[in-house]
């Protein structure tokens, strides 16, 4: 069933449960109604004060940044992602608020254009939940909390359900339910289109073991076992609640995962198309999502980097890219100081199983819950956290050149962000950082927005309408009217982030191809392991590293531009003719020119079948005259056509045996009869004979 609320603001919310009712269910929904009520004060986006004002360009050229308060949010965004319309849905369920923990479960989805929040009212709470986003742009949202660490064992619960935010309803959408509980998953779309899930607290709280596939196509959920292993898991294993410790999974050679995982491991889709899992523990792990395969990739430097973060950094547009790892910031151990260490799990360096570990400089600032965003520009800035486990806030963001392996600090902000924060990229290059939890029940409300340098460096190069994707290892089109000085594109994954991690981060330079007054064509990526399908931000960057605003484009493009040439088919039809001292071919042209004009022939000729070589070569014309050839000798040819692209495959074979011409026809015959008896025929006139068939 789906309820539709309309708030004081005129705004409805759509809220879609199961079929029937249960009683709790039935009291979230009394929660609902209480909400309506208290919506209005949220509902407060004077223009004044809004999350999206114009920017101040006031900042000299060499700045490297500036911040700006935006508007309050009603509920914490714990899990937040742009969405491919430009609006942002952010969800909090239960918030972290035990006075919350059965309802309401809250979402909202916030409007830039008209800077409006409508909130959403969830029969779950979703509350530590896991944020993918699909190929065709709605947000997979998977587990949550079941119980809250209240109950007799002290333990959070996970809950197994699994909602669809539908962008074009803007409305949730249940689908199938995993098969057990995860609370704090770690998941990410696929090269495939689907989505894996892993790791969380099952409802239980014991670590979930299972991997589960997400069809967006058919919405179910599948388990996916490792061949090489024969682990076992049984839910509920170790604890001591009614129903705990069946059923159980894996065995011979059907394991599960390595016990070594963690919640919200951090897990990365590799250009190789295998998954990177590192980050958190000390042992790094490579999974294949084709076969279930897990192998161990060896570890980092660090004892661990328990809320430190791991960023695949920005990857060149080759199949031969296997991509780079930072690792930075964390504890070491639970509850021990965090770190500002870095390294760099460089897949280039070793292999696609195995990266070679290289120690970079450290940040400035020892830091955990921190926040990653990949800037348009290719670097990586690490935006708040805590230098403790929970207290003392790190204002200043780092900015991490993966070229140089420098940092650069950047002015502080004024809203510090710790537990349950989040950053991310928006559409037009500023970063949206917000909510924050110093303690249970508590939340912080501001919206910090940070204007990165490129803000206050000059006019920004602007694309100016949708570009022309087309599918991997195609091109794509941007219309720019600052085609001339555009000199490199990036295309950025937008962001869907919770927990400090967003699991999808990537960006891929992409080649410029070509470039006219008005467009730069780039490649598009080689492939989906590169930028697996999904929407993301493009961008034109000028030669003082300037970007544009991002514009969000679909890959793979559905109607991509005309393919381009290949060479001609075969010639057809190629005969050949004997004359005296001489041999003439014909031919008809190739079925196709290969999308490009045929520019000439090439003539292969030899004594044998099927053995022809080079002989000549013409122009755009269909015949050719071989006089270098001595009569009654036979000559076999083939041709080719060529094109801007390229040489066709051979033509069909033709032969002939040039020979001296017949004399004309004389007005006698004559016959001998020697002495011996024996008839001998005059040898011109017996070959005349033939020729005319007379007798
Ligand atoms: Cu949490």
């Amino acid at each position: 069933m789906v309820i539709h609320i309309v708030n004081t603001n005129k705004q409805e919310i759509t809220m879609v449960v199961g079929s029937t009712l249960s009683r709790r269910e039935f009291l979230k929904l009394l929660g609902a109604g209480a909400m309506v009520g208290i919506l209005g004060k949220f509902a407060n986006f004077g223009p004044q004060n809004t999350q999206f004002q114009p920017i101040s360009r006031e900042a000299s050229a060499q700045s490297l940044g500036q911040w700006s308060i935006g508007a309050n949010t009603s509920i914490p965004p714990i899990h937040a992602a742009v969405l491919r319309n430009g609006k942002i849905l952010y969800l909090s369920g239960s918030g972290y608020n035990s006075g919350n923990q059965f309802g309401p479960f809250k979402a909202a989805l916030f409007d830039p254009g008209t800077n409006s929040e409508s909130i959403y009212v969830m029969p779950d709470d979703l509350f530590c939940c896991g944020f993918s986003q699909l190929g065709n742009g709605n947000i997979l949202i998977v587990g949550g909390t079941k119980d809250y660490d209240t109950g007799t064992d002290g333990k959070w619960h996970g809950t197994n359900v699994a909602y669809e935010f539908d962008v074009d309803s803007s409305s949730f959408l249940k689908v199938q339910s995993m098969a057990h509980g995860r609370w704090y998953p770690s998941m990410s779309i696929l090269p495939s289109g689907k989505v894996f899930v892993m790791t969380g607290y099952d409802e239980y709280g014991t670590l979930n073991g299972l991997t589960e596939i997400y069809d967006p196509t058919l919405k179910t959920f599948s388990i996916e076992y490792d061949p090489s292993s024969s682990l076992v898991y049984c839910v509920g294993s170790g604890s001591t609640l009614p129903g705990a410790g069946s059923p159980c999974y894996g065995g011979t050679n059907h394991g599960v995962n390595p016990s070594s995982t963690t919640v919200y491991s951090r897990t990365i889709v590799m250009p190789s198309g295998l998954v990177f899992r590192g980050g958190q523990k000390q042992s790094l792990y490579m999974w294949d999502p084709i076969t279930g395969k897990w192998t161990s990739a060896g570890n980092m430097i660090a004892l661990g980097r328990k809320y430190g973060t791991a960023v695949l950094l920005p990857l060149e547009n080759t199949t031969s890219e296997r991509g780079r790892v930072l690792l930075v910031g964390g504890q070491p151990t639970s509850g021990g100081n965090p770190v500002k260490t870095a390294e760099i799990a460089d897949f280039n360096a070793g292999t696609n199983l195995t990266p070679v570990i290289k120690s970079v400089p450290s940040m400035n600032y020892a830091r955990m819950y921190v926040l990653p965003v990949m800037l348009p520009t290719g670097k990586v800035v690490i935006f708040g956290g805590t230098s403790d486990m929970n207290t003392t806030f790190v204002f200043y963001p780092e900015m991490f050149d993966p070229v140089n392996n420098t940092w650069t600090a950047l002015p502080p902000a004024s809203v510090g962000r710790q537990y349950h924060s989040v950053a991310m990229l928006l559409p037009d290059g500023r970063v949206w950082t917000a909510s924050g939890t110093p303690s249970m029940s508590k939340f912080e409300p501001r919206i910090e927005l940070f204007s990165p340098w490129y803000f206050f460096a000059g006019p920004r190069p602007t694309i100016s309408g949708p570009p022309t994707v087309g599918p991997y290892g195609g091109t794509i089109t941007i219309p720019t009217a600052d085609a001339s000085s555009i000199s490199s594109v990036s295309l950025v994954k937008i962001p869907n982030t919770t927990h400090h991690y967003d699991f999808e981060l990537r960006l891929v330079w992409l080649q410029i191809q070509s470039t006219t007054s008005s467009s730069v064509t780039v490649s598009s990526p080689v492939n989906a392991n590169l930028a697996p399908p999904g929407y993301y931000l493009i961008h034109v960057l000028n030669s003082s590293g300037v970007p544009s605003a991002g514009q969000i484009i679909q890959l793979p493009g559905l109607s991509g531009p005309p393919p381009s040439p290949t060479v001609p088919s075969d010639p057809l039809s190629l005969q050949a003719t004997a004359g005296d001292a001489q041999v003439y071919l014909s031919w008809a042209a190739p079925s196709s020119n290969g999308g490009s004009s045929i520019t000439s022939y090439k003539i292969y000729r030899s004594a044998s079948s099927g053995t022809e070589t080079f002989l000549a070569a013409t122009g755009n014309v269909l015949s050719y005259t071989d006089t270098a050839v001595t009569n009654d000798q036979t000559y076999f040819y083939k041709v080719t056509a060529v094109n801007s692209v390229g040489e066709s495959s051979q033509s069909n074979e033709a032969s002939a045996i040039p020979s001296t011409p017949p004399p004309p026809p004389g007005p006698n015959s004559f016959n001998y009869t020697t002495s011996d008896n024996v008839s001998i025929k005059d040898t011109l006139t017996e070959r005349l004979r033939k020729h005319h068939k007379f007798s």
